[in-house]
């Protein structure tokens, strides 16, 4: 097939303003610069995959405009390319520590990508002890911040009632620059709650203050309303503390999907509609395959 170096000899006659039509790419493409852009609207945006499509206006030299769609996408890590990162001179600015977690802001050399957001999880610990014998990861980093160890500045709202009340932080993974992925954390007092699965009537004043103080709390903070929240619980948890996940409606934040993701406000009538709810119902959720718990329904002959 002789297709590989077609669009080469195209770009070529192009530039050349041999060939190809050049009110539609070609010629128009290679004089064009990002500067003789003006932003008339976003289009569409998204958080998770880091683009964005704009309504743009070309002017021309003649000041006219031109309507132009423009896609605006930041590139992949290249796997050759990571030794490197790590490698060269970066600032890197501490924006959080608590127990084994950190997180930076990186500022990589212009050849290595522009502004990346690092986030040191440690995957070794994740991988090398991710399960703790009997109720997963370690909640060190958990009890950190509700005896105010860490993370203590970033308290955006406290209800301190030991049983009904909780905290609510911006979570590890949102940086705070900019609410299209708004992500905060709202971790219970109580400590014996390890998930959705131990809920009861029982624990309906907690859920409610935390559905309706912490949207108040983000409202007044960060001027997003309780509408435009995704506020939800995940089952399986990684951590076994019961904590609850607002993210910004319009950011697929990951694990927010159905297979994962149980909106509070559900729980909270399931409940009330009966205590027993969650203790009954079968609760489907994936598993990756090299998770110990994976292993164990294995062993069980579930799956
Ligand atoms: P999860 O539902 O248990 O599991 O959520 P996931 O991590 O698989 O989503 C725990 C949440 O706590 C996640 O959104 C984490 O990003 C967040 N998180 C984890 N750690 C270790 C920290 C931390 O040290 N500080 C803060 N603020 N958030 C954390």
């Amino acid at each position: 097939m002789a297709e590989g170096p077609q669009p080469k000899r195209k770009r070529e006659e192009d530039e050349e303003g041999n060939g190809g039509d050049a009110t539609q790419g070609g010629a128009a493409a290679a004089a064009f610069t990002l500067s003789d852009l003006r932003v008339r609207r976003v289009l569409r945006e998204s958080a998770r995959d880091k683009i964005v499509f704009l309504h743009a206006e070309r002017i021309g030299l003649s000041g006219e405009g031109t309507d132009a769609v423009v896609i605006l996408e930041k590139t992949p890590f290249q796997e050759e390319k990571i030794p490197d990162l790590l490698k060269k001179p970066m600032n890197a600015e501490l924006q959080m520590h608590n127990d084994i977690y950190c997180t930076f802001y990186l500022s990589p050399p212009p050849e290595l990508s522009g502004g990346v957001q690092g986030d040191n999880q440690s995957r070794a610990y994740r991988q090398a002890g991710g399960w703790n014998l009997k109720y997963g990861r370690r909640r060190v980093w958990v009890y950190n911040i509700l005896e105010k160890k860490a993370e203590a500045d970033r308290i955006v709202h406290e209800n301190p009632d030991p049983s009904n009340g909780f905290v609510l932080v911006p979570d590890l993974k949102w940086n705070q620059n900019q609410l299209d992925d708004l992500y905060l954390i709202a971790l219970v007092h109580r400590r014996q709650i390890k998930s959705l699965r131990d809920l009861t009537a029982e624990h309906l004043p907690l859920l409610r203050n935390v559905l309706q103080e912490g949207k108040e709390a983000i409202e007044k903070r960060f001027g997003v309303p309780g509408s435009q929240l995704r506020i939800y619980l995940h089952y399986q948890p990684s951590y076994h503390h019961l904590h609850v996940h607002f993210t910004a409606l319009g950011y697929d934040a990951p694990g927010s999907s159905v297979e994962r993701a149980h909106l509070l406000a559900d729980v909270i009538d399931n409940l009330a509609m009966d205590s027993m709810y969650y203790q009954k119902r079968a609760l489907t959720f994936p598993l990756r395959a090299d998770e110990p718990l994976f292993k164990k329904f294995q062993e069980a002959g579930k799956v």
